[in-house]
């Protein structure tokens, strides 16, 4: 809570461009909470330099991702969107939540094991303590909810426990925070191999389906998505192609699994794909315009970023101070 109002945190890395799983899984739904939660929606640079990133690409999606949280519906005015390394606090605090994680429970990441097998060449120290920065993104706002997909569950549990430990020890330091994830999507799967999670990082375009390709483009990803030799649309165990196709169906329109079967009965896949495909291209549609009328003005963009940072920052720092005086700093 910050001044009797309940809080909404969450981030996105620019570590590639973004896809449907980090729209379906996050984006979407982060302006749920703007009317009545104190929202801060942040782009996570200094994570995304866990793995090597080149620095023209990393500065232009970075400000690309603040101009997908604004096109998306998160009013400036009413939320606050900024980047993590424009507020200083999150790094100064990771240090301090480094020294209350246990090496054990970051050994444990799902998403450590993964990237370090991708990454073979760089297992560095950052990928291992990732989750004690994400704690700190989390912590320092005295967050209440954190609207995330379901690859990111089991990091906010791990926050939940640093937060847990450290109050024990400094009673109500930090608000303990619930994951929020989708009904629908929030784990969207690779269309070249259902069985994987869409990543933004995927090397395999026809795997991902990102928020800014154009119609053709998501038309024919969808066509050539891997599904299976049955013919007929419908949700059930070994069908993970069909089933993930089902899934973004349903997170784009809100229908249900049985609605999605009566309304394909008899249709075969190519029916059902384009259907996704043409849904998932006319959803997208007016988040494009918008991102590009707000990528045509520079000076706006940055002026947002440069407020969304003021305004974290003031917050941050009221926490970090805390922090700093209980631990015994001398501040
Ligand atoms: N496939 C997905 N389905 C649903 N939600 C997803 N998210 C990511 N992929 C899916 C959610 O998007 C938010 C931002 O994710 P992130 O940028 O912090 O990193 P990530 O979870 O590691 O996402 P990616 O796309 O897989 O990035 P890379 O390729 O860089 O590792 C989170 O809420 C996440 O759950």
């Amino acid at each position: 809570m910050l001044n009797d109002r309940k809080v909404s945190f969450s981030g996105i890395q620019p570590s590639g461009n973004l896809t449907i799983g980090n729209y379906l899984g996050a984006l979407k739904n982060f302006p749920y909470y703007t009317e009545n939660y104190k929202c801060f929606y942040c782009v996570v640079d200094m994570h995304a330099i866990t793995v090597r990133q080149v620095p023209a690409e990393l500065r232009r999606r970075t400000s690309e991702t603040l101009a997908l949280y604004i096109a998306c519906g998160l009013d400036p005015d009413k939320n606050t969107l900024y980047v993590q390394s424009h507020v200083p606090a999150h790094a100064e605090l990771a240090w301090i939540l480094n020294c209350f994680t246990m090496f054990g429970e970051l050994s444990r990441m799902t998403q450590f094991k993964d990237k370090s097998a991708r990454h073979a060449d760089n297992i560095n120290a950052g990928l291992f303590t990732y989750p004690a920065l994400m704690a700190a993104d989390i912590l320092l706002y005295q967050t209440d909810v954190v609207p995330i997909g379901a690859d990111q569950k089991q990091h906010v549990e791990l926050t939940r426990n640093i937060a847990e430990r450290i109050n024990q020890i400094y009673p109500d330091l930090f608000t303990v925070p619930e994951p929020i994830m989708p009904q629908a999507g929030a784990k969207i799967m690779s269309l070249a191999d259902p069985t994987k999670k869409m990543s933004k990082s995927d090397e395999n375009e026809n795997a991902v389906v990102r928020i800014l390709d154009d119609r053709d483009t998501i038309i024919r990803k969808f066509r050539r998505a891997v599904t299976d030799s049955d013919t007929c649309v419908r949700f059930a165990e070994g069908k993970d192609g069909i089933n993930n196709l089902m899934t973004i169906y349903a997170a784009f329109t809100g229908k249900s699994m049985e609605e999605i079967e009566r309304e394909f009965e008899g249709r075969g896949y190519g029916d059902f794909k384009l259907a996704v495909g043409e849904t998932c291209a006319d959803q997208l549609a007016p988040v494009q315009a918008e991102f590009k009328k707000l990528c045509a003005d520079k000076a706006y963009l940055e002026a947002q970023m440069k407020k969304g940072a003021d305004e974290a920052a003031y917050y941050a720092r009221k926490t970090l101070s805390k922090v700093k005086k209980k631990l015994g700093f001398i501040i």
